[in-house]
This record gives structure tokens, sequence and C-alpha cells, in this order.
């Protein structure tokens, strides 16, 4: 018993010594860890005799309680200092006046999304805006997304609580189904169904899917286009894309093609490609012998035009879309999606983007 009452000193002094979580940790090992000093002692319990091994055995599961607890009292005192330690370092004075020179900075999404629209405003493009929550008839109905599409599954798209889950409420119609937008073009459909052609809209704005790895986040961003007249054709569309393409990469003889491709809203569809190069590990625009997707596109569905009520008899039209961080790591040369979002002031200073010194 003597054993035991020493060995409790001792680990209570050691407790009482560690400065830091980590200190801490290492104590909780060395006490009461698989190797540690107390389960050792509960290793001799099975020489003594039977009425000893109980008096022993309840001393040394007691002691083990105490140490636990006065582990956790330790770890509760140090974090609560390690807290006001750091209250007091980061504090700030909220009544400091402005900066004498600006702080501020585009991000370099939006910056990209402002490059984009400035073209598209030359070429007569106006931009439109809708909501980031949508119902299932705009993202997915009235695009020509036929029931059970892939897409519109819950594993890629997130859907809201019906009614807010409210009590008798009733389970909404499917067209009615509350989710966060998949892609912008919903709003193409509030603008066909808001307006009258002729059409010529860009949609710059926040996107959802439930997909999280090195080439996808949950929120991303894509930019839009629509434009419907009686006239409007392939060629118009190419056209339009290849001189884009020409000034956001600032590059005159950007070689380009367009591929055939598939998606539900338009009837044909292609994917485009622009020339470049990957020598070296290094991607250069605009020249060699490769290519690179860039965006989509094509003639909008005769479907989709019905179904936001305007005459696919009368009016035809074409659209496109391209992820707006996909342009702006191509455009910039950044190599990860991820650091987009994480509002980390070296990574924006080191690409370019940090706050402007002119003043
Ligand atoms: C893309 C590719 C091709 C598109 C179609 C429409 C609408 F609403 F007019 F039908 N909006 N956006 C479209 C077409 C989007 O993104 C890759």
């Amino acid at each position: 018993m003597n054993n035991i009452d020493a060995l409790k000193q001792e680990l209570v002094e050691t407790v009482k010594a560690a400065n830091d979580i980590a200190a801490l940790e290492d104590v909780r090992v060395t006490a009461l860890g698989k190797k540690g000093k107390v389960t050792d002692m509960m290793k001799t319990l099975g020489s003594l005799a039977p009425e000893e091994r109980k008096k022993i055995g309840q001393a040394l599961n007691l002691l083990k309680d105490e140490i636990s607890a006065e582990i956790d009292a330790r770890a509760a005192t140090l974090k609560k200092a390690a807290l006001a330690e750091r209250l007091h370092n980061e504090k700030m004075d909220v009544t400091l006046g402005p900066r004498p020179f600006p702080q501020g900075a585009l991000h370099p999404i939006t910056r990209t999304m402002e490059e984009l629209a400035a073209i598209f405003a030359d070429f007569g493009f106006s931009v439109a805006e809708g909501p980031e929550i949508e119902d299932d008839f705009h993202n997915f109905t009235a695009l020509n997304f036929p029931a059970g599409h892939p897409a519109r599954q819950m594993h890629d798209t997130f859907y809201l609580p019906d009614a807010a889950g409210e009590e008798g409420a009733e389970q909404a119609p499917a067209d009615q189904k509350r989710l966060l937008r998949t892609h912008t073009s919903t709003v193409q459909v509030h603008v066909m169904q808001n307006r009258k052609p002729p059409i010529r809209v860009i949609i710059p704005g926040r996107t959802y899917r439930s997909d999280y790895d090195q080439t996808h986040t949950p929120m991303f961003h894509q930019l839009e286009g629509l434009m419907i007249d009686k006239t409007a054709h392939m060629g118009h569309l190419k056209g339009c894309l290849t001189e884009l393409c020409k000034r956001f990469f600032e590059v005159d003889n950007l070689p380009t093609r367009f591929r055939p491709s598939f998606f539900p809203f338009t009837e044909p569809s292609a994917e485009m490609d622009i020339g470049c190069s990957r020598g070296k590990g290094e991607l250069k625009i605009g020249e060699g012998s490769d290519w690179l997707e860039i965006l989509g596109c094509g003639m909008v569905h005769p479907n989709v035009l019905k179904n936001c009520g305007i005459d696919a008899e009368e009016y035809q039209g074409f659209a496109f879309g391209m992820g707006v961080e996909r342009m702006a790591m191509l455009k910039y040369g950044i190599p990860d999606l991820r650091t987009f979002f994480e509002s980390d002031l070296r990574w924006l200073k080191h690409y370019g983007f940090g706050p402007q010194e002119t003043f």
C-alpha cells in the first residue's frame, strides 16, 4: 500500500509539472498507458494472495481514476490559460482609424468573372443574376433533364428539407423540391420565362454539387451565357466563343476546335478546346500541338425553349457554360483548386492578388 501512495504522490507531482497539453499527454501515457506505471503494478497482482489481490486491485483502480481526473483537470486549466493568452496576444483595437493606404483587393475568382463579363459586355451581353436556392423545375425539368437522370440524385445534388420539416406539412410536389442550384442555367430559365427575345445574357455565380477532391469543391463558380433570336446559329456561337478566348487569354492567333458532345439542354452540343503545349510540366496556352478543354456549349434544345414559354418555331439560340475556377487557374497558373477557398493572404499575394500598393 505504501508503494501505491508513493506512486500516487509521484504521479500527481508530474501532472502538476506538465506545462502544456503535449507534456500532459506524455504523462497520461507514462502513467496510464499500456506500458505505464499503474499498468505495471496491475501486472503484479497475479502473484498475490486472493485477499491481498482484491485490496490492492481496488486501490489501483481507485488510483487510476484519481490520476485520470487529475489529468483532465490539469488539461482544462492548460486549455483555459492557452485561450487567455491567445485572446491577449491577438487583441485588436477596433477604434483605430482607416489605414493610410488600400488594404483590400478583389479575389481572383471575382476578378476572373469581371474580366469575362467585360469582354461579353463588348459583345452586347448583359449580366443576369438569380437565387442560389432553387427548385427542381428550374434546375432540371425545364432544362430537359429526364426523370431519373443521374445528376438529380441526392448523391450529387444538395436538396433542402421539405417545408422546413414542419409538422403536418405536405410533401412538396417533385417539381417544387428545393435544392442548391447545381449550375447557373437556372437563371437562363428565369430570363427566358420573364423576357422576350432577342436575349443576350451571361450569368456568373455560385453553384453547388456534392463532390470534394483534388479537382472538385462543393461550392464552385460558373459563367454561362445565352443568346436567343430568330437566326442565331452554330457559326455565331463559334465566333463569339473563339473571340472570347482570344481576349481572355490574351493570345491573338489562338488555335480552337469544337468537338461533338452531349448535354440535356442543347442539341447539337459541343465542347471547345484551345491549343496549348505541355512541355516540362509547364502549360502554355496558344502554342504547341496539344488541346485543352475549356467550355461546353450548343444550340438550346427546342424542349428547353418550350418549357420556358418561348416559341421554338420562331426562335432559336445558343448557350454555353464554363467553370470560373478552371479559367482562373489556366490564366494565372494556379495549380490547386482548393487554395481558392483558403483565404491565405500569402497565397493571394504570391499570385498577384494582394492589395494594390498605389496610393
Ligand atoms: C453548358 C454547356 C452547354 C447551357 C444551356 C442553357 C440553357 F438554359 F439555355 F438551356 N444554359 N446553359 C449550357 C449549354 C451550359 O455548360 C457546360
